[in-house]
């Protein structure tokens, strides 16, 4: 049978220019689906890099007009992988455009403009998604199945870390992520905020009130001179500048659910690297995720009779666990670029099946209203609820 084809366009071609072009053209190799994502048009600024970009990812042309991209008749998919400040604008134009948007997250830099961007995408008709991929480790998705039917009974706590060490030489120069006006914040926005879609993922549950604190530890760095490979390969110039995002920003919280929850994220903490930890406290059990880990999960279970008691490790790859069975036999592992395969892969059939897409501008608002919260939190060092 032959396959629908939708045209996609990719602005942006960097980091998740690589994640998101490797998705659609490994999504139908693995999973076996009616639809067939055709890597149309990839789009950036840089004429030379974009081109480079469209030869090694395997896009059939490349533009460097994201605006004469999304007036095209002949795309059906936005997909945007460009700096934070430049979400909304593009979403909302595609949106007016007709064409079904898959964003980076976050949705935008404020959260004014992620409420404008939910809006659009409510009325449209059109299937909008934001990229929070860590959903779609396939042992995030069974965790979730687990806390949702009630395994490990109410749920009592949720402890997030996420923990990284790229900016902590203070000569590491002031990327598009140190500067608040493109990414909107630091640590808290590029990592709280992965930890907040997973809370409300994995108990379905909304944040009642936050506290927060923020710090930002190197408020001076060296201005970039160049950038060749995107995080890895920045240059430094010899002028200095202001580091206007929060270098660490942790908070506490109360979960519509009755749980306490808390939050930590920063990109200061030497030797870890991608360190993207949360545990999970039930009446009848605990259950621990650690993202340099993905392929397990640790759960302890109250039930399981005295003497053989503790936290035990279960391998996350088995075939009957979500997503796993489009990849190998007898429970091979996966990595982080299959996230995004399996986010493509729900992306599109939401479009060709009618099936609904999580998570979506919704969630990526409801994200965003906790993330603005914790920020005002921590000016007014009040309790303060997240806006509905
Ligand atoms: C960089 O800090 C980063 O790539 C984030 O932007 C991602 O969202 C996160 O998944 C890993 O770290």
């Amino acid at each position: 049978m032959a396959k629908k084809q939708l045209n996609v366009a990719l602005i942006g071609y960097q980091f998740m220019g690589k994640a998101h072009s490797n998705a659609y053209r490994q999504v139908a190799r693995f999973f076996d689906i009616e639809v067939e994502p055709v890597l149309k048009v990839i789009c950036g600024r840089h004429e030379q890099k974009v081109r480079a970009a469209q030869e090694r990812f395997g896009w059939q042309e490349y533009a460097t007009n994201w605006e004469d991209v999304v007036a095209r008749n002949d795309i059906d998919i936005i997909d945007i992988g460009t700096p934070n400040n430049t979400h909304a604008q593009i979403a909302q134009a595609a949106l007016k455009a007709g064409k079904h948007v898959l964003c980076e997250k976050p949705l935008a830099t404020t959260l004014e403009d992620a409420r404008a961007s939910y809006e659009l995408a409510k009325k449209s008709g059109l299937v909008h998604g934001i990229c929070h991929n860590y959903r779609f480790v396939p042992a995030v998705a069974y965790i979730a199945q687990l806390v949702r039917e009630g395994r490990i009974g109410k749920v009592r706590h949720f402890r997030a870390t996420y923990l990284q060490d790229w900016i902590v030489d203070p000569n590491v120069p002031l990327v598009w992520r140190l500067d608040k006006s493109i990414a909107g914040s630091g640590s808290h926005g590029d990592l709280n905020g992965h930890l907040i879609d997973t809370a409300r993922f994995v108990m379905g549950t909304e944040f009642a009130e936050v506290i927060g604190l923020q710090e930002t530890f190197i408020k001076k760095r060296p201005l970039l001179a160049d950038t060749e490979g995107g995080l890895a390969g920045f240059k430094a110039a010899q002028d200095m500048g202001e580091v206007t995002v929060d270098d660490v920003t942790a908070f506490l919280a109360r979960l519509e659910n009755g749980a306490t929850a808390t939050f930590e994220a920063t990109r200061l903490a030497p030797g870890r690297k991608n360190y993207h930890r949360w545990e999970i406290n039930g009446e009848k059990g605990s259950i621990v995720f650690n993202q340099e880990r993905m392929n397990e999960f640790e759960i302890y279970l109250t039930d399981d009779p005295q003497g053989v008691q503790g936290f035990h490790l279960v391998q996350s790859t088995e075939s009957f666990m979500p997503y796993m069975s489009a990849y190998w036999p007898v429970a091979h592992i996966i990595g982080y670029e299959h996230t995004f395969i399996n986010l493509v892969h729900d992306f599109l059939l939401a479009i060709v099946r009618g099936t609904p897409f999580t998570p979506n501008f919704e969630d990526g608002y409801r994200n965003q209203a906790v993330l603005s919260a914790v920020e005002r939190s921590c000016e007014t060092r009040q309790w303060t609820k997240p806006e509905k």
